[in-house]
């Protein structure tokens, strides 16, 4: 089994009900286990134009899938909660990334993992650190000083 961690995003039709719902729907993932997720939060958009606040979370997950094979099932989550993929980074009804897939580096063509982004994201690392405080990246930096290094953007837990 590997421990993996999804970011959830959205900011659009109820985003703390997409999340919920879509956390449902990972429980669901075969031969995968939802062992967790953060509190929820609020952050302000990074992207292009006006765009409502988000709401964030991270969760974890245990699988016996691959890292291919657990997108297309997070990808057909999304497709169910309505997502179209228009604008890069516009606003959307839901947003489930692979942040980290146990302690994989990946660079294909359908996945970077871990997530490029995610050292520059609070909504992200924050979260992160709720479920696991002493996490260390693969590339051996310890989360702590990522979240030291992180640029703060509007965040509340909610
Ligand atoms: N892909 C590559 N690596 C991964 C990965 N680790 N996890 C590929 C998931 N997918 C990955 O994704 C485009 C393609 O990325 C996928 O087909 C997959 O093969 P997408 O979800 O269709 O598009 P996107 O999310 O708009 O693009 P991107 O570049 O992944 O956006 P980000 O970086 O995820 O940013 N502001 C706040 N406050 N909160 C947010 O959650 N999210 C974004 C999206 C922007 N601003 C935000 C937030
Ligand atoms: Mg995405």
């Amino acid at each position: 089994m590997t421990r993996c961690y999804i970011g959830l995003g959205s900011n659009l039709a109820d985003p703390a009900g997409q999340l919920r719902s879509a956390l449902d729907r990972m429980a669901e993932i075969p031969d995968t286990a939802l062992c967790g997720c953060s509190s929820f939060y609020a952050s302000a958009p990074i992207g292009p134009g006006e765009q409502p606040d988000y709401v964030n979370a991270v969760a974890c997950l245990e699988t016996a899938l691959d890292a291919e094979s657990l997108l297309d099932a997070l990808q057909a989550i999304e497709n169910q909660h309505g997502r179209e993929r228009t604008l890069r980074w516009g606003a959307r009804t839901l947003d489930l990334d692979i942040l980290l897939f146990g302690n994989d580096q990946i660079a294909s063509q359908r996945l970077s993992v871990p997530h490029p982004r995610m050292a520059e994201r609070n909504f992200v690392l924050e979260p992160l650190a709720e479920l696991a405080p002493a996490l260390i990246m693969p590339d051996g930096t310890p989360l702590p000083q990522l979240l030291a290094q992180c640029p703060a953007n509007r965040l509340h837990r909610l």
